[in-house]
C-alpha cells in the first residue's frame, strides 16, 4: 500500500509529531492532560494533512488534464465513521497505533469514541457512500454533492420495548473531516412568480421574478480511496440566509424579525427526513432538494466555465450528472432553466445537453414510494420549473409518444410527467427517465421488473435506456474494517490480490475443505461473537452464549421487509420448545437491529412487539439457553461493523418483488453468514453465485405472489390451514407478553383484517422449514463451515469496486484517471 503523501512522513514517529503538534497548537492543550476527544480530533488532523496534500495533487491533475469527472447527486451519506477507514485505506493504521501507544493511548478506543456521519436513512444512502469509496479507489475522477444536515438520521432508544427517537446532532462541536469553503458559495432563488418580458428585438421570454434568496455554504469532506493517490471530495451544502438580499426587514428596524428570518432560512439544511419512503408533500422537503440541486448545477457549472474554454454545449463530454433515485430530479428542470433562461440556448439543443447528461437510478418498486409532487405546491416553491416540465411534457407526449401510439390517449395518460387521476401530481420518475440518457435498477431482478412493469411504456418506447447496474459494497470497510481478522486469513492464505481484484476471492474455495483453514475461519468467527455477547449485554443486559447460532435481521424496519414474519416463526419456535422441551434443536440467539420512520405506526408495532417477546423469552426459565431475542437500539454503520462478522445467519426475507437489491446481504454473506432468503433483489445474484446448496431459499417467487394477488389472496385460509401459524399469531394477540392483549392488535390486523399485504401468512410454513434446514445444518459445524467459506470465496462479484467500473464504463463513459 502507498501512502498518499511524502512530505509530511508516514512513519509511526512522524505521525506522532504532527499529532502532538494538533494537540498543543491546533487544540491549545496540553499531551498530559489531554481528553480522549483532543487525541482522537489530534490523530484525525494529522491523517487529514496528509489526504489534504494528496487531495490538492488530485484536483490539480484532474484540472490541467481537463478530465472528464461524474457528479453524484444523492440527498444522503451514511459514511459512518471515518478515521479507520482513514486510516486503513492509506496504509497508516499501524503507524497511527504505535503513534499513539507511545503516547499511552489506544487507537482502538479512540476510534469508537468517533460518533457516525448518519446523513442518510438506510440502503441508498450507505450505497452512495460505498461508491464514494469505490470511486476514488478505482481513481475515478468524482464529485460527491449532497446537504450538511446538522441533525443526521435520530438516535433510537427504547422505553418499556417502545422507540423513541432523539435528535443527532452529529457536528455540534464541529468536526475535522470537514473543510468549509466560503469561497464558493451560492445564491439560490425560490418561490416568486414568472413574467413575460421582451428584450430589445422584441422577443418574449419568461422571467422569474421576486422570490426569495437562500445561501449555500460548502463543506468539503475528503474521500480517501484504497491504495489510490485520488481523492475525491463530498460537498454538502449548508443553508444560511441571504443578509444581503432579504435586508428590507433589516430596514425596517426589524432586528428580531430579520433574526427569525435568519432561523426560518436555516432549517433548510437542518435535519434529514427519516423516512425511507416518500414523505409525500412536504414543502421543506421539495425546498431540500431543490436547495441542494441548485447549489450544486451552479458549482458544477462554474467549474466548467472555468476549468475548460468549450461552449455550453460541450457540457455532456464534461460532466455526467448520476441522480439518486428521483430525490434530486429537479435538477433535470433546473438544468433547462439555466441552459434556457440564463445563457439563452435554443430550447432543443438545451433538452440535447440534459439528456446526454443525466442518468438516473431507481431503488424502488413500491408505488407508494415513487415521488409525485402536487402541481400547486411545486408551482409555488418553483413556479418557472413547472412551466419547464409541463414543456417538456408537451414536447414528449406530442412528439415520440404520439408517433407511436396515435390517438392513443391512455398511453399519454400513463406516460405523462403528470398524474391526472385526481388532483394533479408531478411524477419526479417519469421526469428522471425521460430527461437521462439511461436509467437503471439495482439488480437484476429489479431491472427486469423495471422494464416489464414500472417502466414498461417507457421501455417500449426506449428500450436501450434500460440497464442493469447490480449493487456492490465495498470491500475495505465490509471486510478490512469490520474483521481485520478474516482478511488477514484470506491474505495469509490467498494474497493481497483479492484487495483490488475482489473475484480472487475464489481461490478460497481450495480451502473449503481444508480442515485448518476451517478451524481458523470458525475461530475468527467465533471472537466476534464474543465481542457481540459483550455489547449485546451491555445494552439488553441479556446474556448470550457464543455457541449459540446468531440469527440476525438488519435492515429499516418496514412491513416489506417482514420482521413480523420472523417474529411469527420465533413464537413459534418459542411454543415449540415449552411444548416439546427435549427437542434436539440447536440454541439461537436472535438479533435484530432496525429503525423505524417516526411516523410509521406499525412499524413501531412491531418494534415493540418484538421487544415484548425478548422480555418474555430472555427471562423464561423453562427456555434457558435456547433462545434468547435481542433488539439492539440505534441500528446504524458502527452497529453494522459489529454484527456483521458476527452473524451465522442473514435474513433477506422481503416479499418477492419488493426489495429492490439489499446490500446488507452481501455484506453478510461476505463475511461467512448463511442468507435464509427469498427470491427477491440482490439474493437472486447471490445465490447464483454462491450455489443453491449454500443458502436457504424459501417462499413464493414473484411469479407466484403476482399470481397469488390476482386470484384474490386470503390469509384466513392461511391462519386456518396452519394449527402452528394460527396458536403463534393468537398467542401473540393475546395478554401473554405485555399484559394487554391490545398492545399488538395492529399487527394482528395488519395481517388478517386488512389482507395481509405482504403476505407473511403465505410464506410462513415455507419459511418454518428452511429455518429446520437451517437448524440440521448448523448441527453439522464442518459442513456449515464449508457453507460459509464458500460463500465469503464467492461474493467478489458483490464489490462496489465492479459496481462503479460498470457504472463508469457502461453509463457515465468516464475513464480513469490514475494520479502518480
Ligand atoms: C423521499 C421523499 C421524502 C422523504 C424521504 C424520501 C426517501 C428517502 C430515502 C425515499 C426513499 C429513501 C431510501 C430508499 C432506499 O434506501 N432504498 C434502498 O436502496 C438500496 C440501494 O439500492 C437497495 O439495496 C434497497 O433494496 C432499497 O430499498
Amino acid at each position: 500500500m502507498t501512502p498518499p503523501s511524502s512530505d509530511l512522513g508516514t512513519s509511526a514517529e512522524a505521525l506522532e509529531h504532527s499529532i502532538l503538534n494538533h494537540i498543543r497548537f491546533t487544540l491549545g492543550a496540553y499531551p498530559k492532560s489531554a481528553s480522549d476527544n483532543d487525541w482522537w480530533t489530534a490523530t484525525c488532523l494529522a491523517v487529514r494533512d496528509r489526504v489534504m496534500e494528496a487531495a490538492t495533487r488530485s484536483r490539480s491533475l484532474h484540472r490541467d488534464q481537463g478530465v472528464r469527472r461524474v457528479h453524484y447527486f444523492s440527498l444522503e451519506y451514511l459514511m459512518g465513521r471515518l478515521l479507520e477507514n482513514n486510516l486503513r485505506n492509506c496504509g497508516l493504521y499501524d503507524a497511527a497505533r504505535t503513534a499513539l501507544q507511545n503516547q499511552g493511548r489506544s487507537l482502538e478506543q479512540l476510534l469508537e469514541a468517533e460518533p457516525d456521519m448518519g446523513l442518510g436513512n438506510g440502503g441508498l444512502g450507505r450505497l452512495a457512500a460505498c461508491f464514494l469509496d469505490s470511486l476514488s479507489s478505482q481513481n475515478l475522477p468524482a464529485i460527491g454533492y449532497g446537504i450538511h444536515y446538522e441533525f443526521g438520521l435520530f438516535r433510537q432508544e427504547f422505553v418499556n420495548g417502545r422507540q423513541v427517537e432523539h435528535p443527532d446532532a452529529w457536528v455540534r462541536d464541529g468536526s475535522p473531516w470537514k473543510i468549509a469553503r466560503p469561497s464558493y458559495r451560492q445564491r439560490v432563488k425560490l418561490y416568486g412568480r414568472v413574467e413575460n418580458r421582451f428584450d430589445d428585438a422584441g422577443n418574449s421570454k419568461r422571467v422569474w421574478v421576486d422570490g426569495k434568496c437562500l445561501l449555500g455554504l460548502p463543506w468539503d469532506i475528503p474521500i480517501v480511496g484504497y491504495d489510490s493517490h485520488t481523492i475525491n471530495v463530498l460537498r454538502l451544502w449548508q443553508a444560511q440566509a441571504d443578509e444581503d438580499f432579504n435586508f428590507q426587514v433589516f430596514n425596517e428596524g426589524s432586528y428580531i424579525e430579520a433574526l427569525r428570518e435568519k432561523a426560518i432560512a436555516e432549517t433548510v439544511s437542518k435535519v434529514l427526513y427519516p423516512n425511507d419512503a416518500t414523505e409525500s408533500g412536504k414543502e421543506l422537503r421539495l425546498v431540500q432538494q431543490y436547495f441542494f440541486v441548485a447549489c450544486s448545477l451552479a458549482d458544477m457549472l462554474r467549474r466548467f466555465k472555468n476549468g475548460y474554454s468549450l461552449p455550453l454545449r460541450e457540457l455532456p463530454a464534461k460532466a455526467a450528472i448520476q441522480l439518486n433515485d428521483t430525490h434530486p430530479a429537479v435538477a433535470i428542470a433546473e438544468l433547462m432553466r439555466i441552459l434556457v433562461d440564463e445563457e439563452d440556448l435554443p430550447w432543443d439543443e438545451a433538452w440535447s445537453i440534459c439528456q446526454r447528461t443525466f442518468s438516473y437510478t431507481n431503488h424502488t418498486l413500491l408505488p407508494e414510494a415513487l415521488e409525485m409532487w402536487s402541481v400547486g405546491l411545486f408551482g409555488r416553491v418553483l413556479p418557472r420549473h413547472l412551466e419547464i416540465i409541463y414543456q417538456i411534457n408537451a414536447d414528449f407526449l406530442n412528439g415520440p409518444v404520439e408517433a407511436r401510439w396515435p390517438g392513443d390517449d391512455h398511453k399519454k395518460r400513463s406516460l405523462s410527467l403528470i398524474d391526472e387521476r385526481g388532483g394533479k401530481f408531478v411524477r419526479m420518475a417519469h421526469l428522471s427517465v425521460l430527461g437521462s440518457h439511461h436509467t437503471n435498477g439495482v439488480a437484476a431482478l429489479h431491472t427486469r421488473l423495471l422494464q416489464e412493469r414500472l417502466f414498461n411504456d417507457f421501455h417500449q418506447l426506449f428500450p436501450e435506456r434500460f440497464v442493469n447496474v447490480t449493487n456492490g459494497v465495498t470491500f475495505h470497510r465490509w471486510l478490512d474494517v469490520c474483521n481485520p481478522q478474516l482478511a488477514a486469513l484470506i491474505t495469509e492464505s490467498i494474497g493481497e490480490g483479492w484487495r483490488k481484484d475482489s473475484t480472487q476471492l475464489r481461490k478460497l474455495e481450495a480451502l473449503a475443505d481444508n480442515a485448518a483453514f476451517a478451524q481458523r475461519y470458525r475461530d475468527i468467527k467465533r471472537s466476534h461473537k464474543v465481542v457481540l455477547s459483550r455489547i449485546i449485554e451491555q445494552t439488553c443486559g441479556v446474556k448470550t452464549s457464543p455457541d449459540a447460532l446468531f440469527d440476525v435481521q438488519i435492515k429499516r424496519l418496514h412491513e416489506y421487509k417482514r420482521q413480523h414474519l420472523n417474529l411469527l416463526h420465533i413464537v413459534a419456535l418459542y411454543r415449540e420448545i415449552l411444548n416439546n422441551p427435549n427437542a434436539d434443536f440447536h440454541p439461537r440467539v436472535f438479533v435484530f437491529g432496525a429503525k423505524a420512520a417516526p411516523g410509521y405506526y406499525l412499524a413501531k408495532n412491531i418494534i415493540h412487539a418484538i421487544n415484548s417477546l425478548a422480555a418474555k423469552v430472555n427471562h423464561d426459565p423453562r427456555v434457558g439457553d435456547k433462545l434468547k431475542v435481542v433488539f439492539l437500539p440505534n441500528y446504524g454503520v458502527s452497529l453494522a461493523e459489529k454484527i456483521i462478522p458476527a452473524a451465522d445467519l442473514s435474513e433477506q426475507i422481503s416479499t418477492a418483488g419488493k426489495e429492490a437489491s439489499g446490500t446488507g446481504n452481501m455484506k453478510l454473506a461476505l463475511n461467512g453468514a448463511l442468507t435464509i432468503g427469498t427470491l427477491d433483489g440482490a439474493n437472486v445474484e447471490i445465490a447464483q453465485e454462491v450455489g443453491d446448496e449454500n443458502i436457504f431459499i424459501f417462499g413464493l417467487t414473484v411469479e407466484q405472489v403476482t399470481d397469488l394477488k390476482s386470484r384474490g389472496y386470503n390469509p384466513w385460509e392461511y391462519y386456518w390451514a396452519n394449527e402452528t401459524l394460527r396458536e403463534s399469531l393468537d398467542w401473540l394477540s393475546s395478554d401473554a407478553f405485555t399484559g394487554n392483549a391490545a398492545d399488538f392488535k395492529p399487527l394482528r390486523d395488519s395481517l388478517l383484517e386488512h389482507g395481509d399485504p405482504y403476505l407473511c401468512l403465505a410464506d410462513f410454513d415455507s419459511y418454518a422449514k428452511a429455518q429446520a434446514r437451517v437448524d440440521a445444518a448448523y448441527k453439522d459445524p464442518q459442513r456449515w463451515t464449508r457453507m460459509a467459506i464458500l460463500n465469503t470465496a464467492r461474493m467478489g462479484f458483490f464489490s462496489s469496486d465492479r459496481t462503479i467500473l460498470q457504472y463508469a464504463r457502461e453509463i457515465w463513459d468516464l475513464p480513469q484517471v490514475i494520479v502518480p
